[in-house]
């Protein structure tokens, strides 16, 4: 296994739309077991593949407090959606951000597990909330461009700070 350098905001590549995985073979295997490593080391409680710089929709995330519970999803797609909550989130791509955002309440994902097979899933909480975010991700979309163009422009000028600092 391998662990995979994760692109930071404002990065273009991270607003590019991932095509779906056409088959599920051992590369896309390799793939997701690298993803989860690098999840884990991070350490958060998702990645999508977008933040790595593969850009073929398959996310990986583990909610579990022991982390014991990975879940890949290949091809995820929201079949419905209900409600509204608001919750603070954070992001691999957007290190030391946590800002607060309005999401679905409630979500329907299908996708492909790691042999190809469909399945569903009917999510809420923590759950449905890092499915949204992910997916986002394989659209092209990070969770602080939901936020005001003000509040979006202070966090661009202290990542740059931040970028400058660092380097
Ligand atoms: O997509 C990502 O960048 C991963 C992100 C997922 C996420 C977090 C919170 C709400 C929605 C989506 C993270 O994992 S940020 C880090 C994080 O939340 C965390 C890290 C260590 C322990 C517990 C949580
Ligand atoms: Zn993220």
């Amino acid at each position: 296994m391998a662990l995979l350098p994760i692109l930071h905001y404002p990065d273009p590549r991270l607003h590019t739309r991932a095509k779906p995985v056409a088959i599920v073979d051992k590369g896309i295997r390799k793939l997701a077991a690298d993803m989860a490593e690098t999840m884990y080391a991070a350490p958060g409680i998702g990645l999508a593949a977008t933040q790595v710089n593969v850009h073929q929709r398959l996310l990986v995330l583990d909610i579990s407090e022991d982390k014991s519970q990975l879940q890949v999803f290949i091809n995820p797609e929201i079949l419905s959606q209900e409600g509204a909550c608001e919750g603070e989130e954070g992001c691999l791509s957007v290190p030391g951000i946590y800002e607060t955002v309005k999401r679905s309440e409630r979500v329907k994902v299908r996708a492909l597990n790691l042999d190809g097979q469909p399945f569903e899933v009917e999510a809420d909480g923590l759950l449905a909330v890092c499915l949204q975010h992910e997916i986002d991700h394989l659209d092209g979309k990070v969770f602080i461009e939901y936020l005001s163009r003000l509040k979006l422009s202070r966090i661009k000028a202290k990542l740059t700070k931040h970028a400058r600092i660092t380097v």
